[in-house]
């Protein structure tokens, strides 16, 4: 029967209500939840395109040993055996668990509960740690407390959004638009945006700092320098709440104004009057995320700003203070429960005696994990250097997402045992597993998340569990029940670790620690289940509250105090003569990370198919690489083939490339190969977006691109991209050999049998080669070979796959390569909800189209779920430049 359900999109940190509907036949939709208070309604192009991503193609459905389906029980049993040898003869420092903030927070409270008090080691870490750690690391030193002191209101209510290291547009598109729908009514409102490259989050903003990578420290060191010197600072604010301020003034004062326009890159009145907009604005929130957390010097970054927040007591009050913006859809929720290495459940501190004993007490622990676990960097060097024998990997795909990834790819390879908790078969990193246990997923697996305000809400499952796909938290309930702890893992329901999650919160608490939502310690699985989303904290006996921290004080150091942080500026120039570019990475609007899922979506792909590498123009020449051209990208660690993509919007000396690409989808762009394990030496986090490399062309004799109706298995091509499309596959390929007989390459890589020939044609001069394969009026596969970068009409291309080629001269159209003058090139596509191409907007935009809106009008680009909405402003601002030139 047809069924609605309430639950939370599994993406972004955002943590935008979806509302599932299951249809009579069992099709799946969504949309979004007009009361969840994250988003009211609205989703981006990921979160609308939620149940293209629900099929079991490549799902791992069975339990696994040695690529050999098994039972639950002799995996669970293989599982708990080897963790309990290694124990046994190694101590519990010889085993670890990499988790991950996609996880449910049931899962991870046990995950935690099980290495910290049970096991008795502190070798859980997670891939928080290459996400959220400098945040953490920050909040602890300036607050006492890992504790975002806002709300989402506060970006509507201010009068000044900073969004530094944030490509908030394609990131947290949700919370994007919800600023650019404030900023659209209150024109006063300003946003600057703080990144070394120009951004789609850019296109709202009424500054762009294009810093030098790396110089935050040094910007807001002059930022909290210049307020001091024009008498901005909150002088009864930092004396009744504060300590330090006068040594970090006197580091932040380092620099005159000539050194900090060298340190950062920026004109000396570009940062006067960012200064003077910050000193005169009473109300500022700084939003930062992974252009902040994940560099060498990100905790410092991190305590810059905060610096400036609680030198002025802009702090906690609407409309006022700093947020940290969280990736992933759980990892407040992991920070909550403890997951990383170097922190206790419920917001409680490892390094401090009476606080492990607490827990150890409220668990009926054994014993509890009396120092720090190894960090994920660490971790996986202690993996290759044979110290960790056993290791389980939930909800994460190191070989792919880790630094020095080749080098983590061979440590997992090395390890005695390695187990894997996914919902997909075939990844990166579970290739490499002895035992595959089958996750649920989203829509199967019902649990809560917390997202970057502290608002829990719940995930529910809507669909059936397939094949024997089960919880995260019931198999690490399994395992820890035999390994002989099964009474402290007895849990029946996810809806019972809540409650004991809730219950620690609260425990011999008393308002000393932040994290608190007590009130629903004795929650029963009925109102769990109905349980509405609500902000911690939210102690015993309470009604849910919108609560900032804060604004009078109430720090969680013993004296009440915030620290100010004494903040040095050095820079972390890493490129050099022999790796002069700086190679900075992160993400495109439609990829959610490793691509297991998004990867699924026509749509989603369609919308950049194939991984690319920023390049400033100049830089391009030097390299020798033209428009379209491939590029091998190289550091002392490893090296990616991608394509070029030559933009101004990239700085000179500066690339970027997305995280996105694995072996799954490319042949070698996972960039992480190239980063090396450099990591701050405060919270551990590595700098994935400054690492030195060098460009070059990289040689091709021919380029081709393909669509085929099946996914093409075996071919062998110097680089190649695959990406799933409606009806089927599309390709990138490029060769270093010219293959004799490429009717015979086609048959193989599409799996065409020898009775249908090709329509097609070479072009001796011009060395083009086209090749069409159909199965009556079906379009199988065709093959676009060109000497150079093939020029062919892509998405027209892809568009064959499902129409009927009954006609001949259709047939020679698809040959050609070209589109029918009735059927115009849709170009690359820019909205992915309504497949409109970006020739179709420009063609809008000469018919005189000069708004989004009327774009939208004419096209719909842009007016579902308006992810899309800052590429067409882009697009109109380049067109209508264009047109003035
Ligand atoms: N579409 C999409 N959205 C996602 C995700 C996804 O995979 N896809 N992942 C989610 C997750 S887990 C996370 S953590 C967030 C990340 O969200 P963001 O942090 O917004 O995303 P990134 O692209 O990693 O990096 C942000 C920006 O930092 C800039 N940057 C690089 N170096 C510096 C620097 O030195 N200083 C400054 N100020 N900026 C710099 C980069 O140019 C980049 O534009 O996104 C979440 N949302
Ligand atoms: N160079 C570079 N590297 C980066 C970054 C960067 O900006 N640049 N960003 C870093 C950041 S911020 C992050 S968060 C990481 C993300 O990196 P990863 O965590 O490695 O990426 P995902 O693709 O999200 O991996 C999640 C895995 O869990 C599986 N999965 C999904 N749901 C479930 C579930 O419910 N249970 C189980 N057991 N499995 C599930 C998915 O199929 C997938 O294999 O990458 C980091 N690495
Ligand atoms: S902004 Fe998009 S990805 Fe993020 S939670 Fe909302 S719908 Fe999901
Ligand atoms: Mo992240």
């Amino acid at each position: 029967m047809a069924h609605e359900v309430k639950t939370t999109c599994p993406y972004c940190g955002v943590g935008c209500g979806v509302i599932a509907r299951v249809g009579d036949d069992g099709a799946v939709s969504v949309k979004g939840d007009p009361e969840h208070p994250a988003n009211f309604g609205r989703l981006c192009s990921k979160g609308s395109a939620l149940a293209e991503t629900l099929d079991l193609d490549g799902r791992l459905l069975h339990p696994e040993i040695g690529g050999r389906r098994t039972s639950w029980d002799e995996a669970l049993d293989l599982v708990a055996e080897k963790f309990s040898q290694s124990i046994a003869e190694h101590g519990p420092d010889s085993v670890a668990f990499y988790v991950s903030g996609q996880l449910l927070t049931e899962d991870y409270y046990l995950a935690n509960k099980l290495m910290k008090g049970f096991i008795g080691s502190a070798n859980i870490d997670t891939n928080s740690r290459l996400c959220m750690s400098s945040s953490v690391a920050g909040h602890r030193r300036a607050f006492g407390s890992d504790t975002v002191p806002g709300t989402y209101e506060d970006l509507e209510l201010a009068d000044l959004v900073i969004l530094t290291g944030s490509n908030m547009a394609w990131c947290h598109p949700v919370l994007y638009q919800r600023l650019a729908s404030a900023k659209a009514n209150r024109p006063d409102m300003k946003v600057v945006v703080i990144d070394p490259r120009r951004t789609m989050t850019a296109e709202i903003a009424d500054v762009h700092l294009a810093i030098a990578p790396d110089s935050d420290t040094a910007l807001f060191n002059g930022l909290l320098a210049h307020l001091s010197e024009s008498g901005a600072i909150d002088l009864d604010y930092v004396s009744a709440h504060t300590q330090g301020f006068a040594e970090a003034l006197q580091a932040a004062s380092a620099l005159d104004i000539p050194a900090l326009s060298e340190a950062t890159g920026l004109a000396p009145k570009q940062l006067r009057d960012f200064f003077r907009l910050f000193e005169t604005t009473e109300k500022v929130v700084t939003c930062y995320s992974q252009g902040v957390n994940q560099s060498s010097a990100g905790t410092d970054k991190v305590n810059a700003i905060l610096n400036c927040h609680l030198a002025t007591g802009r702090i906690g009050r609407p409309g006022m203070g700093p947020f940290s913006l969280t990736g992933q859809p759980n990892a407040m929720g992991g920070r909550e429960v403890g997951g990383l290495a170097n922190m206790l459940a419920a917001h409680l501190d490892i390094d401090k005696l009476v606080d492990r004993d607490l827990v150890r007490r409220f668990w009926g622990a054994p014993s509890i994990a009396a120092k720090q676990g190894l960090k994920a960097v660490d971790m996986f060097r202690a993996v290759a250097d044979g110290r960790i024998k056993a290791l389980w990997i939930m909800a994460t795909n190191p070989v792919v997402s880790m630094p020095d990834a080749d080098a983590v790819e061979a440590a997992i390879k090395a390890c005695p045992f390695v187990v894997v908790s996914d919902m997909q078969r075939q990844t990166d990193t579970a290739r490499h597993a002895h035992v595959a246990l089958p996750s649920l997923g989203w829509g199967e697996k019902d649990g809560t998340v917390t997202n970057s305000e502290r608002r829990i809400s719940r995930q529910r499952a809507f669909l059936p569990a397939p094949g024997e796909a089960r919880a995260d938290w019931w198999q690490l309930a399994e395992v820890a029940r035999r390994m002989g702890f099964a009474e402290a893992f007895s849990h029946s329901s996810q809806s019972e670790i809540f409650a004991e999650h809730a219950a620690l919160s609260g425990f011999e608490n008393d308002g000393r620690r932040d994290f608190d939502i007590s009130a629903h310690a004795e929650i029963e699985p009925a109102d769990y289940n109905g349980l509405a989303p609500f902000q911690w904290p939210q102690p015993k006996g309470t009604a849910p509250q919108v609560k900032r921290f804060f604004a009078k004080g109430g720090f969680y150091h013993p004296d009440g105090r915030a620290r100010f942080i004494a903040v040095q500026s050095p820079q972390a120039r890493r490129a050099n003569e022999a790796f002069p570019l700086t190679l900075n990475t992160g993400r495109v609007r439609d990829h959610w990370h490793t691509m297991t899922r998004t990867g699924k979506s026509a749509r989603l792909s369609s919308h950049l198919a194939e991984p690319f590498v920023e390049i400033h123009p100049r830089d391009a020449q030097k390299a020798g690489v033209s428009v379209a051209d491939l590029v091998m990208l190289e550091s002392p660690h490893g090296t990616a083939i991608v394509r070029a993509l030559v933009t101004e919007r990239q700085a000179e000396g500066n690339l970027f490339v997305p995280m996105h690409w694995n072996d799954q989808f490319a042949s070698k762009a996972r960039i992480d190969a190239l980063v090396p394990p450099v990591t701050d030496p405060v919270s551990g986090q590595p700098a994935s977006k400054n690492v030195a490399v060098r460009a070059k062309r990289f040689a091709a004799k021919a380029y081709g691109f393909a669509v085929s109706a099946e996914k093409p298995e075996q071919f062998e091509a110097a680089y190649w991209a695959i990406a799933k499309a409606d009806g089927g596959w599309r390709m990138e390929l490029a060769f270093t050999d010219t293959h004799a007989d490429w009717i015979d390459w086609c048959r193989q890589a599409f799996s065409i049998s020898p009775d249908i020939d090709p329509i097609g044609y070479t072009d001796r001069t011009s060395g083009e080669l086209r090749l069409a394969f159909f199965d009556g009026d079906r379009l199988l596969a065709a093959l676009f070979l060109s000497p150079r970068p093939v020029a062919v009409a892509r998405n027209w291309a892809v568009s064959q796959l499902g129409v009927s080629h009954a006609n001949l001269s259709k047939r020679f159209a698809m040959a050609a390569g070209r589109p029918g003058a009735d059927k115009p090139d849709p170009g690359a596509t820019v909205c992915s909800c309504f497949s409109v191409g970006v020739n179709q907007i420009t063609t809008a935009i000469r018919e005189g189209c000069h708004s989004v809106e009327a774009v939208g009008e004419k096209t719909s680009a842009g007016t579902n779920c308006g992810s899309c909405r800052s590429e067409i402003r882009g697009i109109i601002n380049a067109c209508l430049a264009a047109a003035a030139e």
